[in-house]
């Protein structure tokens, strides 16, 4: 109710005011955030808001390796005694028991566990372990209510990829009751839950907890928390705050059209350009959606006739898969069709069959030409690059991290990755 009131007297202003509008808007445009942490080498534990909520950091150290797109970070275990507490003051400065925004750059490389929390007993904002597919996890947010117990806020959302940077940002919005989740500034998803009093009077907590034996494993670097939920533009705004600077020239951002990607035998090289040797035998994944599976494609290697002691493999049959839709290619280009849906376009000129598929905003167009045992596969647009996994890596532009195997991990390895891409329900021929 008070809460109401006020919003009232300052639209009241708003219409009085014409400076006092000019104000508003712009605060509106830039909102202060009441703790803001950015964990790097310049600040470490120092709240820069003009709070007074340095953070002491238990077991969490200050790292200084160049880890994508930031220089520092800090570093946390994945065990009971890596974290760092915020002092949430008499005053509650920390307390944004109304609308809230909580939001960090995360970077996961194993455990999972809360990011960031309120008191000994309940979360505000954590990486969960559910869905580990391919290093996708998802995250997890879940907002007590101040007075009871209801716990029909959680939300849950994917994906929050492994070994690389994610803008987490959870909001909560006390006016319209809606809680929600966004990665990369991108809303993911939320829910609304009704308008309450949130439990955030309690102790501040980044990393591990004592009331959990999961702990997140990985780093965090410029920690944010708002009184207000902030929108999506705001959220990507503020991951861009000069508090929280960019390291070295950034990778140079993947060409809105996915470079062509060209396996001959028998090397292969990823949509990033990694060139690589591997002599696989069977059914692997080459491409897939890491994010929610609607498609993959899979070719299937054999041992070259002419070979001797060294096995030396080529691709024998492809496979497309679309949702429920199936197109099956072979050696001699013989295209069976199985499955639902008509998601898929095949030309074939008898030489080279022509397989594509579209989207979201992307084609994906690969070439085949069975009597050769080649194929080129190349796609335009950019909602999958970062998103993609397999044989051919993510195609988010860094040739480093191509090696990537389903559990998520980056090894250096072309066999051990190779390997950990085969297709393991499918028999081979
Ligand atoms: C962490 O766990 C170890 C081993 O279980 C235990 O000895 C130690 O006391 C714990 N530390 C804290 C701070 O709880
Ligand atoms: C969640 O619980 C609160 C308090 O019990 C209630 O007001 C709200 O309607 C519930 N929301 C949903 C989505 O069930
Ligand atoms: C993708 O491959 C097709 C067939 O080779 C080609 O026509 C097209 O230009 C390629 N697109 C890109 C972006 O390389
Ligand atoms: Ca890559």
């Amino acid at each position: 109710m008070i809460r109401s009131l006020l919003l009232l007297c300052m639209l009241l202003s708003i219409v009085a005011a014409d400076p006092l509008k000019k104000r508003i808007s712009k605060k509106y445009a830039e909102p202060t955030p009441v703790g803001f942490w950015p964990l790097n080498e310049d600040y470490k534990l120092k709240d820069v808001s003009g709070g007074h909520a340095d953070g002491v950091a238990t077991g969490a150290v200050l790292d200084l390796t160049q880890r994508g797109q930031f220089c520092s970070a800090y570093k946390f275990d994945g065990n009971n005694e890596s974290y760092i507490e915020f002092p949430n003051s008499e005053d509650g400065t920390l307390d944004t028991k109304y609308s809230m925004t909580m939001m960090a750059y995360v970077y996961p490389t194993g455990k999972i566990g809360p990011i960031f929390h309120y008191g000994s007993d309940t979360y505000g904002m954590l990486l969960w372990h559910s869905d580990f597919v391919a290093g996708v996890h998802s995250q997890t947010l879940y907002m007590p209510v101040r007075n009871g117990n209801s716990d029909n806020s959680s939300l849950i959302s994917s994906p929050v990829n492994g070994n690389t940077w994610n803008l987490l940002a959870a909001t909560y919005d006390y006016d319209s009751g809606t809680e929600s989740l966004y990665v990369n500034g991108v809303l993911v998803t939320s829910k609304v839950i009704g308008s309450m009093e949130l439990k955030t009077q309690f102790e501040v907590r980044m990393g591990a907890v004592t009331h959990d034996d999961r702990f997140f494993e990985g780093y965090i670097t410029c920690m944010q928390l708002y009184d207000r939920a902030l929108t999506a533009d705001q959220i990507v705004m503020a991951g861009f705050d000069k508090h929280c600077p960019k390291c070295g020239p950034p990778p140079p951002p993947p060409s809105p059209t996915g470079p062509p990607n060209v396996i001959g035998d028998p090397h292969m090289k990823t949509f990033d350009g990694r060139p690589y040797s591997f002599q696989g035998t069977c059914w692997y994944t080459l491409v897939k959606d890491c994010i929610d599976s609607q498609f993959e494609i899979t070719a299937e290697f054999v041992p070259r006739e002419d070979t001797g002691d060294e096995i030396k493999t080529r691709a024998l049959n492809i496979n497309v898969r679309v949702r429920e839709e199936n197109v099956h290619v072979d050696r001699d280009n013989t295209v069976t069709v199985s499955g639902e849906g008509k998601h898929i376009n095949v030309e074939n000129d008898g030489h080279m069959v022509t397989l594509s598929f579209t989207l979201k905003d992307s084609t994906f167009k690969m070439e085949w030409v069975g009597r050769k045992h080649s194929f080129h596969i190349n796609f335009t647009g950019s909602r999958y690059l970062g998103k993609l996994c397999g044989l051919l890596g993510n195609a988010d532009g860094d040739t480093r991290n191509d090696f990537q195997k389903p559990d998520g991990t980056v090894v250096h390895d072309a066999n051990e990755f190779g390997e950990s891409w085969k297709v393991l329900d499918k028999t081979c021929d």
